[in-house]
């Protein structure tokens, strides 16, 4: 049975997920919460390894559908090993990055269509769904100018054009359409203290519901 809270970060590269998911674990853990902080793909040893094959082997060519399993294999590894057990001892869980991903990168940026990804999101799940989705959101040009300020070398999908980008955060807004009950779109533009208060702000939503 699942007791803890399942939280996600969105959005595209360099939108401020890592900076707010830390802030928001400061605020959990002083109010006395278990926290868990992870991310995807990854997060797990298994699946930390499978992701330095999806996002850095460049050994020869990955067909989309290869790049779309892999992201499940590592799903499926990190739900089943550390995300269920988890939320059952009664942890909250904040990962950087869940399905919503799948369907924007591989779905809008690559093209893979959603009945591809549906049954593979089916199999990785088995019924979890994040309690609560925050889609960190800006324009990509100030997304990128903020990630690229960086020096560390892209990986193979930090790699893609600024077209690919756009598609991923198209891909996001309409899934946050089609489910605003759980995907909160944050603006993600000001300074890092300002969007933190939004995550506050839909955080005490998620609190008003009842699912807090
Ligand atoms: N991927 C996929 O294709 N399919 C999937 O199913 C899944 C993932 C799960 C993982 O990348 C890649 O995997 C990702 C999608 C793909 N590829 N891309 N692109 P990752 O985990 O290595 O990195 P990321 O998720 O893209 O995140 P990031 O680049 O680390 O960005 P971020 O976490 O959103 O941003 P940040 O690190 O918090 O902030 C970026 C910089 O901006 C940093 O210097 C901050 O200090 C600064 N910052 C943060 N907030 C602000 C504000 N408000 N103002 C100014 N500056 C700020």
């Amino acid at each position: 049975m699942t007791v803890g809270r399942f939280i996600t970060f969105e959005g595209i590269e360099g939108v401020g997920k890592s900076t707010q998911l830390a802030r928001l674990q400061a605020a959990l853990t002083a109010a006395g919460r278990e926290v868990v902080v992870t991310r995807e793909p990854g997060g797990t040893p298994l699946a930390e390894r499978i992701r330095a094959l999806v996002l850095h082997d460049r050994s020869e060519p990955m067909p989309d559908a290869a790049e779309l399993m892999l992201m499940f294999a590592a799903r499926t590894v990190h739900t089943e090993n550390l995300i269920r057990p988890a939320l059952a001892r009664g942890a909250w869980v904040l990962c950087d990055r869940y399905t919503d991903a799948t369907y924007a990168y591989q779905g809008g940026g690559r093209g893979v269509a959603d009945q591809a990804i549906a049954p593979l999101a089916r199999l990785a799940q088995r019924g979890l769904a994040p309690d609560l989705t925050l889609l960190l959101d800006v324009p990509v040009a100030a997304a990128l100018s903020r990630a690229r300020a960086r020096t560390a070398e892209a990986d193979r999908i930090e790699a893609e054009t600024q077209a690919f980008f756009e598609r991923v955060r198209t891909r996001y807004l309409e899934r946050a359409a089609l489910e605003p009950a759980r995907v909160r779109v944050i603006d993600a533009s000001g300074d890092i203290a300002a969007v933190e208060a939004r995550v506050q702000a839909a955080l005490a939503t998620l609190a008003a519901d009842g699912r807090g």
